[in-house]
């Protein structure tokens, strides 16, 4: 499999500065080599580039909107290239929103490949605020909602249909936070949301049974790894952490039994802070992660 990495270098938005420096920080983690060594051919396409953050407070709800609709249009155009060049595209975040871009890509080139999609959202939250209901303005708790139909204008139809994923499509892992009205929102268009309780009272293997049912040969498995889905304990270099997430073994089963799927068709990884971290060590770790996403395994698989 061909693998196109693309970094997208920007915290426009969210509520914390730093994700921007993501992208280099899993390049010095290795990424490239990592999953080269798994007999991988990995392109590293560079950094895109867009808007500096102006810092700004939120507007009709929004903040720093125009910044973040310009970051991912560039995020869904580089993504769609590399789709339509039948290359696996890995977005370095960068902040959560721009999973709008990516995703948005993905489900265009569903539509003219005729596949279908099934997005697992792996998070602390559940990304499905609007500008009514956000306590924050921060579009990087928006972004599902937006997919979704919900959102502003130039975001919601980036994917050239509206809404650009049907809610059904999605199956959300390790969520713990999510805000009162969002909540309320979550439960109306029906969600399929794998809470730490789930989890908690099912283990990871059986949530994550339910949430890989129904794939097919003719499905794109689209994975949104936000890094914040980590336990803190293990993960602390996100601006947003939540404890009580998944420990090292269940994350490593969760992306396992992802990669026997054999259906991991795109990938983001997000909200990877470097000034918040210790000594790269989350980085470190979400590399660990996507290696074993990738197919890394202890023995030889049947
Ligand atoms: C919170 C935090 N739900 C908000 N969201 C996210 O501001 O909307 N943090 N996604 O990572
Ligand atoms: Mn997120
Ligand atoms: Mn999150
Ligand atoms: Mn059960």
């Amino acid at each position: 499999r061909q693998i196109s990495l693309i970094g997208a270098p920007t915290d426009i938005g969210a509520g914390a500065r730093g994700a921007s420096m993501g992208p280099e920080a899993l390049r010095v983690a290795g990424i490239a080599a990592t999953l080269a060594a798994h007999g991988l051919e990995v392109a590293d396409r560079g950094n895109l580039a867009g808007p500096a953050n102006p810092w700004l407070p939120p507007e009709g709800g929004y903040r720093h909107l125009a910044e973040v609709t310009a970051w991912n249009q560039a995020v869904h155009d580089a993504m769609l290239a590399e789709l339509r060049a039948d290359r696996l595209p890995i977005l370095l975040g960068g902040d959560h929103c721009l999973g709008l871009g990516s995703i948005s890509a993905v489900a265009r080139h569903c539509r003219e490949r005729g596949r279908k999609l099934r997005v697992l959202w792996l998070d602390a939250h559940a990304d499905f605020n609007t500008s009514a209901l956000t306590p924050s303005g921060n579009l990087h708790g928006m972004p599902v909602a937006c997919l979704c139909g919900h959102g502003p204008q130039a975001l919601v139809e980036m994917s050239g249909a509206v809404p650009a994923i049907d809610p059904k499509w999605v199956r959300q892992i390790g969520i713990r936070s999510v805000d009162p009205g969002e909540k309320r929102f979550v439960h109306e268009v029906g969600l399929e949301v794998f809470d730490m309780r789930f989890i908690d009272e099912h283990g990871m293997r059986h949530a994550m049974e339910l949430a890989l049912a129904t794939l097919d040969a003719n499905t794109h498995l689209h994975v949104s790894f936000d890094v914040d889905f980590l336990d803190p304990d293990i993960a602390p270099g996100v601006g947003t952490t939540v404890r009580g997430g998944p420990t090292y073994r269940e994350a490593q089963l969760c992306m396992e039994m992802i990669a026997d799927t054999g259906r991991l068709a795109s990938l983001d990884v997000m909200e990877l802070n470097p000034a918040l971290d210790l000594r790269n060590q989350t980085a470190e770790l979400a590399v660990d992660l996507i290696e074993s996403l990738f197919g890394k395994s202890t023995l030889m698989r049947a």
